[in-house]
């Protein structure tokens, strides 16, 4: 089953949106194999952000997720990378669709409460950057027939 990797980021934790965006991801028929409350060290954000170094928005975007606890998850169903991005919404929330996480709770890309992985094979990455394989629990749900075809 695919799995993705999802953050509440340190404003969604701050706002009181945690189970917000549980809720809503429960409700889609995901299923939750991890999560964590955390701190976020410089190095783990540097190595997660690694991409958008050299980017105007890099120190910012460091600076924001290491300044206070984020709510780390990985998810799963079939289609959970792109389901969960559907679910949060496009990078700015003025561009993401009525009814996502940043139309419905944000204004700023600077904050804009989530992260999800944006594929497949970076999902797999993310999953092994955050968590170790002890930390993930492979579970059946009772609905699992109800949601998965
Ligand atoms: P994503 O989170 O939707 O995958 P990315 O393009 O991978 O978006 O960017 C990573 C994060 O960097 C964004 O979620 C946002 O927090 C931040 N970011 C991206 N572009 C900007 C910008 O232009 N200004 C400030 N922050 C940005
Ligand atoms: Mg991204």
């Amino acid at each position: 089953m695919e799995r993705t990797f999802v953050m509440v980021k340190p404003d969604g934790v701050q706002r009181g949106l945690v189970g917000e965006i549980i809720a809503r991801l429960e409700r889609r028929g995901l299923r939750l194999v991890g999560a964590k409350f955390m701190a976020v060290s410089n190095e783990m954000a540097e190595t997660h952000y690694g991409i958008h170094k050299g980017k105007p928005f890099y120190n910012g975007l460091i600076e924001y997720i290491t300044s206070a606890p984020v709510m780390a998850m990985v998810w799963e169903g079939v289609n959970a990378v792109a389901a969960v991005r559907q679910t949060m919404g496009a990078t700015r929330p003025t561009e993401a669709a009525p009814g996502s996480v940043r139309h419905d709770f944000g204004l700023e890309v600077g904050r804009n409460l989530t992260h999800a992985s944006d594929s497949v094979e970076n999902g797999q990455g993310e999953v092994a950057l955050w968590f170790s394989e002890d930390e993930l629990v492979d579970w059946k749900r009772d609905t699992d027939r109800w949601i998965f075809e």
